[in-house]
């Protein structure tokens, strides 16, 4: 059958999957439409857990993790990077321009400088305010589906049938200094195999990195599983692991090679946003607790 251009990404981010929209209708490649779908989202000051406007560490630093995935196997990431607006970016010229795939900290910084990257202070008042509450009692949780889990994970398909993927996040707000989540772990927040399909998560990074989720959904859905099936896999194998907690969330989406899609959370409430010639859908997803 004809190859179906479709962008899907974690939660009801309808504006990237919009913008992934407009790049794969008019014949861009799936790359393109990951970074620059998952750039809307980076820019927002709105969206507290990426990029600018993000959740600070505990000490206040905004530090921020990202990979990307090409069709070819080639991926890019940095991690725990400071001023920078853009990561998803600085990890596709890490992807293009570097022989290395992980960036971190001042390294990756200093990097995006190089590559012509603007310094920009990624703190705004709301989420400075916000912070300086949160240390009169410095405790630490992470509640449940709040906005604290609005990582954006993104899988696109293009014209050409190819598939890439991209994820993006602020991590846990007021996290320890240096602390990195999966979201920038290939494998974890994200995975590609253009010959199968593609995943990625958003949630409590510690559990993703744990089970190396994403790569262990793709690999499902190569052995016959198909994406919804698979997401439902890769939540019970976290979930087993967690047999006396369940007080965190994990969504998973999927999608194979034929733009089949899925995706499955621990707890209700996560969605998933796709965008194809039909147009915009939400889908909210079934969850391992009901
Ligand atoms: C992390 N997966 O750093 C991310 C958290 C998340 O919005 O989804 N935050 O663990």
């Amino acid at each position: 059958r004809p190859v179906r251009p479709i962008a899907i990404c974690t939660w009801n981010f309808y504006n990237a999957t919009a913008r992934a929209w407009e790049v794969l209708k008019d014949g861009g490649s799936a790359l393109d439409a990951v970074e620059q779908g998952v750039m809307v989202e980076e820019a927002d000051v709105e969206n507290q857990t990426v990029g600018v406007g993000g959740r600070p560490d505990r000490d206040g630093n905004v530090t921020l993790d990202a990979c990307i995935m090409d069709k070819d196997s080639n991926c890019g990431a940095v991690l725990c990077m400071q001023n920078i607006a853009h990561p998803i970016s600085v990890a596709r010229k890490v992807m293009e321009e570097t022989p290395h795939v992980m960036l971190a900290g001042k390294g990756a910084e200093q990097f995006a400088y190089e590559q012509g990257f603007e310094k920009t202070d990624l703190l705004t008042e709301k989420s400075k305010e916000e912070w300086l509450e949160w240390k009169k009692t410095s405790k630490y949780e992470t509640p449940i589906n709040i906005e604290n889990h609005d990582t954006i994970g993104m899988l696109a398909i293009d014209r050409n049938g190819d598939i890439a993927g991209g994820c993006t996040t602020s991590g846990m707000a007021y996290k320890i200094a240096g602390r990195v989540g999966d979201s920038p772990i290939i494998g974890a927040g994200l995975f590609v195999d253009n010959e199968v399909g593609g995943a990625t998560a958003t949630g409590v990074g510690e559990e993703v990195v744990r089970t190396v989720g994403s790569f262990l959904i793709v690999e499902l859905m190569r052995q016959g599983k198909s994406p919804q099936e698979a997401c439902e896999e890769g939540v019970k194998r976290i979930m087993e692991k967690n047999k006396d907690r369940d007080d965190f969330q994990i969504g998973f989406i999927a999608i194979n090679k034929k733009g089949d899609t899925g995706g499955y959370c621990v707890h209700p409430g996560f969605s998933y946003s796709m965008f194809t010639e039909e147009g915009q859908t939400n889908h909210p997803a079934e969850s391992f607790l009901k």
